[in-house]
């Protein structure tokens, strides 16, 4: 085995969402290992944030503002990535949004937006990349999945449903398209501390620790909520020719919690 395969030289890689959070992590990850770094967020003052962070990381990034929901927007925003930086070789669906409301008490105007950013999305930025890779004979897919690509809990009845049919989605890219080289795999990562995270993390009004904080590190083994940094290393190999025959799969980055019952109460 060569160790240059987990390299990312002369790779384009998109990662949607990715201003800050996991998305901006696994960016970095990925110009740490040689590959130029186009990210987009829904709004240009969030792109120019990106931006900043990116040069401040010493990362040239490039950014572009889209709703990646917009079939119409995500097909310009490929087209001029391509024509602007080159054909994109990996693609990271990280966009996302959780809407946290018991689900007879959510309307399905809210239902089916968290289901178009996290399941429609991905389907639709794919779709928009991968006759690109198809033309340049290789292709890497990374759909950000989550615990609940495996587990339910309450009020997350939406983005359940979004995250179970993303892992079906991967599978069915993997199945579609592993012919032209291109590998679909996805990444589950257990609990991140990032903004989407951070209202589960938020000090009590008298200083204790938030119910669920407690409950998910007792559900760790390792006892802590995970980092954003940590998803880059699985991210660099899902992107890499290390991982050329790896399709198909969900990686859970999870500390493991999917193996783990929980820790007894003392
Ligand atoms: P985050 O901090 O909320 O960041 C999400 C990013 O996606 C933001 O930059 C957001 O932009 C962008 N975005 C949302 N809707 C978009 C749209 N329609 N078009 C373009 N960009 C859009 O979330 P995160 O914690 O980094 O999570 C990133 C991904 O990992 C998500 O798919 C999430 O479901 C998944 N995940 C997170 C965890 C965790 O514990 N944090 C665990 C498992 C999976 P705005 O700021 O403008 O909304
Ligand atoms: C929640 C959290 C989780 C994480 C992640 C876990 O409310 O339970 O937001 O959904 O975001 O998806 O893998």
């Amino acid at each position: 085995m060569n160790m240059n395969d987990f390299r990312l030289d002369g790779k384009v890689a998109l990662v949607t969402g990715a201003s800050y959070g996991i998305g901006f992590n696994i960016a970095s990850g990925f110009a740490a290992a040689g590959a130029t770094i186009v990210f987009n967020d829904i709004k240009q003052e969030l792109v120019d944030k990106g931006l900043e962070a990116y040069a401040a990381a010493g990362i040239k990034a490039h950014g572009y503002v889209c709703d990646v929901t917009d079939e119409d927007a995500v097909n310009e925003m490929v087209a001029k990535i391509e024509k602007e930086v080159g054909v994109i070789d990996i693609l990271v669906n990280n966009a996302g949004i959780i809407k946290r409301i018991p689900m007879i008490e959510m309307t399905a105007a809210q239902f089916r937006q968290v289901i178009d950013v996290d399941l429609n999305a991905p389907f639709i930025v794919s779709k928009a990349v991968i006759p690109g890779m198809i033309k340049k004979g290789h292709g890497k897919i990374i759909n950000i999945c989550s615990m609940m690509s495996e587990l339910g809990r309450e009020t997350v009845s939406a983005y359940a449903a979004a995250k179970g049919g993303l892992k079906m989605l991967t599978r069915n890219i993997c199945s579609e398209y592993g012919e032209f080289n291109i590998q679909c795999n996805g990444i589950g990562p257990g609990y991140i501390a990032t903004p989407q995270t951070a209202p589960l993390r938020e000090r009590q009004a008298d200083g204790s620790r938030h119910p669920f904080d407690s409950f998910i590190c007792a559900k760790t083994p390792a006892g802590r909520w995970l980092e954003p940094e940590e998803l880059a290393g699985p991210a660099v190999f899902l992107a890499s020719d290390a991982s050329n025959a790896v399709n198909g799969h969900i990686l859970y980055v999870d500390g493991g919690i999917l193996a783990y019952i929980g820790k007894q109460p003392k």
